[in-house]
């Protein structure tokens, strides 16, 4: 386990200098910087710290063995893939501050993570910078220069960000199933390409070798990796801690913020037991607040926030702009000679790239069940056009997200561009029975909420809150619902970009 951040609980009267609700990517890169700088930094996380083992000498639940630790606040697992050979595969459990929540929308269910580390702690650790072609459409008022030339190389150095080795890839068993994605691709003329990963890639070897425990390679990934991931546990978190300067309370949510009478800002907050009960709520005083609870955290705040009159100036922007970075996801069947391996690592190495022509990018992503199920399976990231915006809905006191199911159509066609063809040239057919009975489609998710505070749009062009001097938005609720890449190398190169001019103008 790395050295975290020092654990406190908050005491309510309390007076802060920094408030950085969220631990993710935005939060931990402000926190850095900051105490870097000198500024002395308190952190407000909503899930656990994990860093603790459970009965069975593990901090994270297995994949295949989903327990209380796995889901946040559920009775019975959410999985993405809710079945197999049309057999449902949720499971009871007991209701508890597990790592990996399921939020529902009308029209989307939202995967994230929850606690010290944010998604960090749940997700593939695909690490990707997006083409710099792409780069204009995503944020066009970003300097690109500046990203490729100082901010993506130093989220890539930070975050320990590595491609597997080629000729490993060759051999390796647990990426049966990534070659057998990749001569399907190469024979239906896509090109494969290497996706990177922090996961520890000398760790995976030993892994396969049978000389260190297993993680990714025995399938575990949602609910965390016990071993070889580099969560922000292992990388900026863990720097954090080395400054001093940084506390943190785990199991803590943020419900309000408002200007305080004598300056700065009174900060509302409540102290959350295992099961899910508030069991104290605290006020705060804190000079200057970050916003980095996510995409969705941070858009569920300021658009209630603006709503309800504690922070009436925001801009009208606030809330919309919200996109799923196009997440559909697939199953094949292949042949009989075409098996995928019993062994499957669960973090993925390479997709299929067919964005400029098609708008979609199909990573190869394992099905890591412990026996042969000759499919492929695949995570798919398009260009999907259509942007939701999170509303206040007074009649039940929550904020509602506005996207429609149906908006999911044109990620299926673009996904079909690349999988139709595979399929024709294969001879194969669609798995129908991963995500219930006849269904091709894992159209009812996401797992890159993006947007909802837009850069330059609902905050200036590094994330001030201008109305508010002091209030800051520092993660995925920055980027307008498209990376055209997996997320948060994104992210992690945005928030280092914002904090540089904000430690430099502002502190
Ligand atoms: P995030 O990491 O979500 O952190 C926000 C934190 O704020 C969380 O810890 C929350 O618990 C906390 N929070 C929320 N509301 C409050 C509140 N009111 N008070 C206190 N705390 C609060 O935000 N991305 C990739 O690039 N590659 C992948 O391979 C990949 N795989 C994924 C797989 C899964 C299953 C999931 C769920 C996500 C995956 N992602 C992946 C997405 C990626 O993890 C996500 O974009 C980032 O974690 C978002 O970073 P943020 O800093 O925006």
């Amino acid at each position: 386990m790395a050295a975290m951040p020092a654990t406190a609980t908050i005491s309510s009267g309390a007076r802060v200098s920094v408030l950085v609700i969220g631990s993710g990517y935005g939060g931990s890169v402000a926190a850095l910087r900051l105490a870097q700088a000198g500024v002395d930094v308190h952190m407000i996380e909503m899930g656990m710290a994990w860093d603790t083992p459970g009965a069975d000498g593990k901090i994270f639940a297995h994949t295949t063995k989903p327990d209380e630790r796995s889901f946040w606040l559920r009775t019975k697992t959410k999985q993405p893939l809710s079945s197999f050979l049309g057999f449902p595969i949720d499971r009871d459990i007991q209701r508890y501050t597990g790592i990996l929540d399921a939020e529902e929308f009308a029209g989307i269910t939202v995967y994230q993570g929850r606690g010290v580390g944010g998604g960090s702690l749940v997700n593939g650790g695909m690490a990707v910078t997006p083409k710099r072609e792409n780069f204009r459409a995503i944020l066009p008022s970003v300097n690109p220069d500046e990203m490729y030339n100082v901010y993506y190389p130093r989220a890539n150095a930070e975050l320990g960000v590595h491609t597997i080795d080629p000729a490993w890839f060759e051999v390796a068993e647990c990426y049966q199933y990534a070659r057998v994605g990749r001569k399907q691709a190469q024979r239906s003329g896509f090109p494969f390409v290497f996706v990177p990963n922090v996961y520890d890639w000398d760790y995976m070897k030993q892994e396969q070798a049978g000389t260190a425990p297993r993680s990714a390679v025995a399938g575990e990934l949602l609910y965390g990796n016990n071993y070889g991931k580099k969560s922000l546990q292992k990388t900026y978190l863990k720097q954090i801690a080395a400054t001093g300067r940084v506390t943190i309370s785990p199991l803590h949510r943020v419900t309000s913020v408002t200007p305080a009478p004598r300056g700065g800002y009174t900060v509302e907050i409540e102290q959350l037991t295992t099961a899910g009960a508030v069991s104290t709520t605290k006020t705060i005083t804190a000079d200057t607040v970050f916003f980095a609870a996510g995409s969705v955290g941070t858009s569920k705040l300021l658009v209630k926030l603006k709503a309800t009159g504690a922070l009436p100036n925001l801009n009208s922007e606030i809330g919309k702009g919200w996109g799923d970075n196009g997440n559909v996801m697939c199953g094949r069947a292949n042949h009989i000679w075409d098996p995928t391996g019993t062994l499957q690592a669960s973090v993925p190495t390479g997709g299929i790239d067919n964005w400029a022509a098609g708008g979609a990018f199909a990573e190869v992503a394992p099905l890591p069940t412990g026996i042969e199920t000759w499919a492929s399976f695949y995570l798919t990231l398009t260009n999907n056009p259509h942007r939701a915006r999170f509303h206040w809905n007074p009649s039940t006191k929550q904020v509602d997200l506005d996207w429609q199911k149906v908006w999911k159509q044109p990620s299926i066609e673009m996904a079909k561009t690349i999988f139709h063809k595979i399929n024709a040239t294969e001879g194969t057919i669609y798995r129908s029975d991963l995500f219930g009975v006849n269904t091709i489609w894992g159209d009812h998710l996401t797992y890159h909420p993006l947007g909802g505070a837009v850069l330059n749009k609902a905050t200036d062009n590094y994330g001030r809150l201008v109305e508010y001097p002091g209030l800051y938005v520092m993660d995925g609720s920055l980027i307008p619902g498209n990376t055209s890449v997996n997320p948060f190398v994104t992210i992690t190169a945005l928030a280092e970009r914002n904090i540089e001019e904000i430690i430099a103008s502002d502190f």
